[in-house]
């Protein structure tokens, strides 16, 4: 590279030297304004002084002189930069390449900004509206793809709930069989046992006109005879109490003029195998044709597992899916049956006795978990 100093009156003739001598391809390196001539910087003339250079080339002179090089700006574009440091005046072609080169720049930060903002802002589709709409609704996606394979691809709630009813017939049973019925209800603390238990007598006495008494086995939690000798005395039905599995029999079989007795239970934890060996001899001394299993929608799966499991011990012969309507879905209303093998009795959804159940036909159950009236 080859690098030269001009000087001139302007800063056009500084360029027209460069030119001149340096050839079009010239660029300004610097140029400032000087003064010139005088006697002790009295009556010295300002002039333009233009540092500019060039590539070296075969057919151009070599001049010795090397300097570092600032940032250049082109000399070809017929006048000069606004100089590094200096005050020359405008050059015009020069700015325009400069301020075309700014708007570039601006332009990029935009988009560059538009994109880091679009980054920033970014969440990756839902995982969750990527699934079938079985899963979607709370069907546990293992039964979803295992048993209800046929049903995964269904995107419509209409048609799934019709076809859902249909896998569901071999998973919903009637709450009575035919001749007398001694039922024990049975589950974990507070699922909702006694509540149940009391819509079932009002549906049984009341709706259905059915002979019914009430036995209670759970003497243990303060209360809990009240609450069901208040349910008892508004429904007019006779309510045992038992005190011991003894006690349990003798109340069951106070009432064999009855159609139906129903016995309630202590609510024991799953997590307490004395408790339930306990349970267990207060239930097989009331020899009850059936016993009906309740576990909480709103639970988890892994204690809804560890209940269904622990509570086999008591051997349910039905299950009673309770609390629906403070479950996030109604998928254990298919997810329980499945898993436990146990058909649906009847669901319940809410504190009010008698209104807050259903029992479990194929078409409820189905028109429930994926929200379509049947
Ligand atoms: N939201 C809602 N609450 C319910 C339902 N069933 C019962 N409950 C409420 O749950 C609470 C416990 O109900 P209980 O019937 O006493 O439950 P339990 O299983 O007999 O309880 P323990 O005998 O103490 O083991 C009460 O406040 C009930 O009103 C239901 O389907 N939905
Ligand atoms: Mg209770």
């Amino acid at each position: 590279m080859r690098i030269k100093t001009f000087q001139a009156d302007t800063m056009q003739d500084a360029l027209a030297q460069a030119r001149a001598e340096l050839g079009e391809d010239a660029v300004v390196l610097n140029s400032k304004h000087v003064k010139a001539g005088g006697v002790l910087g009295l009556g010295a003339l300002t002039r333009v002084e233009l540092m500019a250079a060039v590539d070296d080339v075969a057919d151009q002179p070599q001049t010795p002189k090397t300097e570092s090089i600032p940032h250049p700006i082109a000399v070809n574009s017929k006048a000069a930069a606004t100089a590094y440091g200096g005050t020359v005046s405008a050059q015009p072609a020069a700015i325009a390449e400069s301020e075309s080169e700014i708007r570039q720049i601006r332009s990029d930060l935009r988009n560059l900004s538009e994109v880091v903002k679009k980054l920033l802002t970014y969440q990756p589709q839902s995982t969750e509206t990527n699934q079938p709409l079985l899963v979607r609704l709370g069907v546990d996606d293992d039964i979803a793809r295992g048993e209800l394979s046929d049903l995964i691809d269904i995107d419509n709630s209409v048609e799934l709930a019709s076809a859902l009813a249909g896998k569901m017939q071999a998973f919903v049973a009637p709450p009575l069989h035919s001749g007398r019925q001694v039922i024990a209800i049975v589950g974990p603390t507070g699922v909702g046992k006694t509540t149940t238990l009391a819509k079932l007598a009002a549906k049984f006495a009341i709706e259905q006109g059915k002979k019914t008494a009430l036995v209670t086995a759970d003497t243990y939690r303060i209360g809990a005879v009240e609450q069901l000798r208040t349910y008892a005395r508004i429904m007019g039905l006779p309510l045992e109490i038992a005190l011991s599995p003894d006690e349990v029999s003798a109340g069951v079989e106070k009432h064999s003029d009855k159609d139906i007795v129903l016995i309630d239970t202590v609510g024991r934890s799953q997590r307490s195998d004395e408790h339930l060996a306990e349970l267990a001899a207060f239930i097989m001394a009331g020899a009850p044709t059936q016993t009906y299993l309740c576990v909480a929608a709103s639970q988890s799966r892994a204690v809804q597992a560890e209940v269904i499991e622990k509570f086999a011990v008591l051997s349910p012969n039905k299950i009673a899916v309770t609390k629906i309507d403070e479950s996030l879905d109604r998928g254990s209303l298919v997810n329980l049956p499945f898993r436990s093998g146990l058909p649906l009795v009847c669901s319940t959804m809410g504190q009010n006795v008698p209104h807050d159940i259903e029992f479990a036909d194929a078409g409820t159950m189905a028109g429930l978990v994926t929200e379509v009236v049947q």
